[in-house]
């Protein structure tokens, strides 16, 4: 494989280690934990995982360990750093016994399941060392769920002598790995699960979760290139740009990148569902402020959009919440009607209300919206086109008050999605060390017979050195929550809090950042160089953790 420059010096670097990581460790165990919600129903479903201790590691003296085989699985969502992690935990597992060996399941959890696998070999990891993408052993969104999939996987990891598996994923991979753990504890099989915290999305995060990996290096990588949008939109200055940003349900990703770019609007999806806005309150919001800087002569802007809005638009939620029902009720006649009369079939379908949100929407948004869920039932809001929807309504507006004298500026429209972009950029600092301490902190767990917890590494806005490492059990994070019409134990998604200080922070200055142009250029991610300029965590995990 020909490589870059940058990647080749790149593999040099050496990932930092939290302290108490760097020699041999003990295990310093807390207080019996409980879920964040419904406990008795969690205990219940639970027994064997339920109520265990918080643990962090410090410094120990070294022991001998038994050889050991180790499972990885990479699931869900690309995230920079995965490799970092399955790079650690092979550095861990081989400190512990040289003898030690690691696997890694092929294209997700489907590779547990169907028994396609590969051994990790030193030679393979060092390839693959402080490099983005899941590539290693790929990734998907097979969901680890049913007994028949939990006997599959113990049949391959009985045959390699497996006795641990790292599964590497966000909230819904994760609860499923505590599902996993549970099984394999309840059965007796001598399997231990730990999870990993994964997702550019930033909402797999708690007390003692502080960020997920991945979070870091995509909303750096956004930010640089919606700096560069900014830059050539202040120098041309015709045009207002619709920036749509990843994230899914949370608007995590919208909110960092607005403080690090310092845009026009952006957009908090958590925000306009508590307001209870409308669609037509969000386009009103973006055309008031479109024409607040027409008035001074300002025909350019930049609009931050989360993916997840529409679903958080409350007539829109009931609208996808009846399609939902709907379509998993009617699929197959659904897809028998032709292309043409889909939209038709759809609105007479439909109790009134919703029809009427869903005969007001453009073709192509309409379309979207009825497309395949993923396997744990999304929508996906990626395929949504927001920021055309957006843009299109604010031009009719804008265009309507014009008629009636109201507005006098000029507005053109362009388009963006940043998503894919920065799901496999090469990791940042931050992300490149903060995974190598992850997969590092998940063998020592694996060596201390620990199972449904998940990897922990916290205190990270200090030099990684001070950094906490330890695990916690998966059970700890947990609520019940309605999924596919039932309850079912699932990890608490973390959306953005309007009470915390990054939400603050952005809301006290976004009526300067619309009027005025106030821009900031943050530059691509820097490997080298001086701490200040390569080692800063996010804005979001600097106000959250400011004293
Ligand atoms: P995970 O939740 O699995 O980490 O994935 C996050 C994400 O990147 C979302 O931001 C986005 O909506 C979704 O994946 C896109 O999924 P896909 O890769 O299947 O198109």
């Amino acid at each position: 494989m020909t490589k870059s420059a940058l990647q080749i010096a790149r593999a040099a670097y050496q990932p930092k280690l939290p302290k108490a990581l760097k020699g041999a460790v003990k295990v310093q165990e807390g207080e019996a934990t409980h879920s964040v919600a419904d406990e008795e129903e969690i205990k219940k479903l639970f027994p064997n995982t339920y109520g265990m201790p918080l643990i962090r590691f410090v410094e120990g003296e070294s022991k001998e360990y038994a050889p050991m085989n180790v499972g990885v699985i990479l699931s869900g969502g690309q995230a920079p750093g995965g490799h970092n992690v399955i790079s650690g935990l092979f550095d861990g597992v081989k400190r512990l016994n040289p003898a030690n060996k690691l696997y890694g399941f092929l294209m997700g959890p489907g590779g547990l399941v169907d028994h396609k696998y590969i051994e990790l070999t030193a030679e393979i990891i060092d390839e693959y060392r402080n490099t983005g993408g899941f590539d290693i052993i790929g990734s998907g969104r097979t969901k680890l769920e049913k007994v028949d999939q939990f006997e599959k996987g113990y049949e391959i990891l009985k045959e390699l002598g497996i006795k641990a598996l790292v599964i590497i994923g966000g909230d819904d991979s994760n609860t499923n790995a505590c599902v996993l753990a549970e099984y394999y504890a309840a059965k007796n099989y001598g399997i231990q699960v730990i999870g990993c915290p994964k997702t550019i999305d930033g909402d797999l995060k708690n007390e003692m979760i502080e960020t997920s990996f991945g979070f870091d290096t995509a909303c750096k990588t956004y930010a640089e290139v919606i700096g560069n949008i900014e830059r050539d939109c202040n120098s041309a200055r015709k045009y207002w740009h619709f920036i749509k940003l990843m994230g899914r349900s949370a608007s995590h990703i919208a909110l960092e990148c607005a403080l690090q770019v310092q845009p026009n609007i952006c957009l908090i999806s958590e925000e306009i569902e508590k307001k209870n806005m409308s669609l037509d309150d969000v386009v009103t919001y973006i055309a008031n402020a479109v024409a607040a800087r027409a008035a001074d002569g300002n025909n350019f802007g930049t609009v931050l959009i989360p993916e997840g809005l529409i679903e958080f638009i409350p007539a829109m939620k009931k609208l996808i919440a009846e399609l939902n029902d709907f379509l998993a009720a009617h699929a197959d006649e659904y897809a028998a009607v032709e292309a043409n009369k889909q939209r038709e079939y759809i609105i007479s379908h439909l109790t009134a209300d919703n029809a009427a949100v869903y005969a007001s929407l453009p073709e192509g948004v309409a379309r979207q919206l009825t497309l395949d869920r993923d396997p744990h039932g999304n929508v996906q809001v990626s395929l949504i086109e927001t920021e055309k929807l957006l843009s299109e309504m604010v031009g009719k507006k804008l265009a309507a008050w014009k008629a009636e004298g109201k507005y006098v500026g000029k507005f053109s429209a362009q388009h963006h999605f940043f998503g894919y972009e920065g799901r496999c950029a090469a990791p940042s600092n931050f992300d490149a060390d903060y995974c190598y301490a992850l997969g590092y902190t998940a063998s020592e767990l694996i060596a201390n017979g620990k199972t449904g917890y998940m990897s922990s590494v916290r205190n990270l806005t200090a030099p990684a050195e001070e950094w906490i490492a330890g695990g916690v059990p998966i059970t700890m994070m947990m609520n019940m929550e309605r999924r596919h019409g039932e309850m079912k134990p699932v990890i608490q998604k973390a959306l953005v809090e309007l009470d915390s200080a990054p939400f603050k922070a952005f809301a006290a200055a976004r009526e300067t950042w619309a009027k005025e142009t106030c821009y900031v250029y943050p530059g691509p991610i820097q490997y080298f160089g001086p701490t200040e300029v390569c080692d800063q965590t996010t804005k979001t995990l600097q106000l959250e953790q400011a004293k």
